[in-house]
């Protein structure tokens, strides 16, 4: 049903495809920085463009009718339209494979900004008087334009932390960062973290915060202390949620505890770089922007994640006998509109302990860093590789149908 309903506005969107996308794009390039990646908001750019194409398809569908009664007397007319047809059919599966990947971004929910749980230039209400936003520890230097965690020296170690915690159930956190320094290929770190946990403030070996934490933790690693881990290139970035009792293993950059990961060339970019962490309905999502593209890569999506309410969110980073400046330029918290069931309301959200329903054995994961996903429930992947088959079926039927069909036009042909 809900291809009878597209398929038409999908076949106009693919015949003016460039025109579409230039006006996406357009749209894009126009919102306020801190929306410009947010590809909710060029899907709705596409959505105007799409209206546009909607009046010009009636046009058409208006003058192929007027037509038609000359076109069914010619052959090649009718070998044209199912030429067209077919090119419509093939262009179609192209603009599908496409589809999920988008649909997934905003999951059609809104997106509201909260001030209380973000970190903005000039950086006011940041500092250690009670009534503040925003607490730091350490190196951390605050400028008007940016939060410096470390400088490009050796042994710091800083941080800066919400004051305020969170009691949305779902959300997304964009981080704006800057990792640059004096230091050649390798010799730099160590890194930044980014934090939603139980405890703020609590200095330590991981990245500048404390190890044994309880929560939620995304690792930008820009050095590789495991050796024997070269089937990745750093800087890595990593996720890992835990209940206090897992350790970080700094040795293995992580790998017997990440949910998941990606590598990301992230140091001394000439341009913005962006990381989104996106929390809904049990589903971890992080997101990266730092090719200048203005576009989002997805880096991690896990499902089956439990996290409470009432944490706070943090961001810390640390230096060690290798340096760089790790800078965080803007931290924004988007509330996510999403409805939860009437079960799901009446729990107390504060009570529930982090968790992840399918993480494998630790051991495993080593093999298999990608394995945890394996087990998920229709993942982007699978639903996509389940609609390639739909669509390569529709495809075999419309050619065997072409052919039958110009077989019996030659025959009618013929016959007259
Ligand atoms: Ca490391």
């Amino acid at each position: 049903m809900f291809l009878l309903v597209v398929t038409p506005v999908l076949l106009i969107l693919v015949s003016n495809k460039s025109a579409v996308s230039e006006q996406g794009s357009r749209v894009y390039k126009n919102l306020p920085a801190h929306y410009r990646c947010f590809r909710g908001h060029l899907l709705r750019g596409t959505h105007r463009a799409t209206s546009r194409k909607l009046v010009r398809f009636s046009a058409w569908k208006m003058a192929s009718a007027k037509n038609g009664g000359i076109a069914r007397t010619q052959l090649r007319g009718g070998f044209k339209r199912t030429m067209m047809g077919l090119r419509c059919v093939v262009m179609l599966l192209v603009l599908l494979t496409a589809l999920p990947v988008r649909a997934d971004i905003t999951d059609g929910n809104n997106e509201h900004m909260k001030r209380e749980h973000s970190l903005t230039k000039p950086y006011q209400g940041v500092g250690t008087s009670p009534s503040s936003q925003w607490d730091f520890w350490g190196s951390t230097l605050v400028t008007s334009q940016y939060v410096r965690l470390t400088p490009d020296e050796r042994s710091k170690q800083g941080s800066i932390w919400n004051t305020v915690p969170c009691f949305l159930k779902d959300w997304e956190m964009h981080v704006q960062f800057r990792v640059h320094g004096s230091g050649k290929k390798n010799l730099h770190g160590d890194g930044i973290a980014l934090w939603y946990t139980k405890d703020r403030l609590r200095p330590g070996p991981i990245f500048g915060n404390q190890d044994h934490f309880v929560g939620l933790a995304v690792f930008l690693d820009t050095f590789r202390n495991d050796q024997h881990g070269m089937d990745r290139s750093f800087p890595y970035i990593s996720a890992m949620v835990n209940n206090g009792s897992q350790p970080y293993d700094h040795s293995k950059d992580g790998r017997p505890s990440e949910l998941g990961g990606c590598s990301a060339d992230i140091r001394n970019k000439d341009h913005d770089t962006y990381l989104a962490i996106r929390y809904s309905k049990g589903r971890l999502t992080v997101m990266i922007d730092v090719d200048d593209k203005n576009e989002w890569k997805e880096c991690i999506d896990v499902a089956g994640v439990r996290m409470p309410t009432g944490y706070y969110f943090g961001a810390s980073a640390a230096t060690g006998d290798l340096a760089d400046d790790h800078d965080i330029i803007s931290m924004k918290m988007y509330q996510l509109m999403v409805e939860h069931t009437p079960e799901e309301d009446s729990q107390d959200w504060t009570k529930i302990e982090p968790s992840v329903s399918l993480l494998k054995s630790p051991k495993d994961n080593i093999d298999d860093p990608t394995g945890n996903f394996r087990s998920t429930p229709l993942t982007g992947w699978k639903v996509f590789l389940l609609l390639l088959c739909a669509l390569l079926g529709i495809v075999v039927c419309a050619v065997v149908g072409a052919v039958v069909f110009q077989k019996r036009q030659e025959r009618n042909k013929r016959f007259y």
